[in-house]
């Protein structure tokens, strides 16, 4: 039994979706990161960095993880699933993942911060993040004109990065300038393990879905 401490964020979404995706039995501790629960002792001796989420393997003697990259990592080999055991497939897929954890993820971030959440504290902010944030989405529509999913088959990579492009709405980028993103952000959001691991923890939230203009 995995305990998976998480809120739903595109950060904890990456976990539940892997767990949802690899059938493996979890068990849900939510961490309220809108109350601070990400500060307690109690939680941060799992996740010393005080952020979600993080597990804690019972199967493998209460084994604690942070860091989302490191557990999607974790949780592909425990099973062996979601990431190849091709060698160049294995590090074409690591290489995708540590982007999203070097890029989508900071960056996006940082993104969402000044022009969702705080779009009056800097004009400088948001013109930075929005720059990059458009480059980032580049790269992605680059990779996937000729690549079903980032590591070619469906893997970690992806998981890592879709739950950043759900948020395109906020981040205020269209899908349609992006139409390989499009394509391969809907079919992933078709999947009924995305969708179950969308909801965790409990939330009502819909999963965004672009505006469909021309079909590819
Ligand atoms: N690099 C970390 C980032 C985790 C992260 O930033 N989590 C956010 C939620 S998406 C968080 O816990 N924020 C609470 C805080 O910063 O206090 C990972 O990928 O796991």
């Amino acid at each position: 039994m995995i305990e998976l401490y998480s809120w739903y964020t595109s950060n904890g979404r990456k976990v539940s979706i892997a767990l949802e995706e690899l059938g493996l039995p979890y068990e849900i501790h939510p961490i309220d990161i809108t109350r601070g629960e990400q500060t307690t002792i109690e939680f941060m001796r799992v996740s010393p960095n005080g952020k979600i989420p993080a597990i804690v393997d019972q199967d493998a003697g209460g084994r604690t993880l942070m860091e989302s990259g490191a557990i999607l990592l974790y949780l592909a080999d425990k099973i062996g699933r979601l990431i190849s055991k091709d060698e160049d497939q294995r590090w074409r897929t690591i290489e995708w993942l540590m982007w999203q954890m070097g890029g989508i993820g900071p960056f996006l971030g940082q993104h969402l911060h000044f022009t969702h959440y705080k779009p009056d504290v800097s004009d400088y902010g948001k013109e930075r993040y929005a720059n990059e944030a458009r480059r980032l989405y580049g790269v992605l529509d680059q990779r996937l004109v000729d690549h079903e999913y980032l590591a070619d088959d469906y893997s970690i990579a992806d998981i890592a990065t879709w739950p950043w492009i759900a948020r395109h709405n906020w981040q205020r980028i269209d899908l349609n300038e992006y139409p390989h993103v499009r394509r391969w952000y809907v079919a992933i959001a078709e999947r009924p393990a995305v969708q179950r691991g969308w909801r965790v923890p409990e939330n009502d939230q819909e999963i965004p879905m672009p505006v469909m203009g021309d079909e590819l």
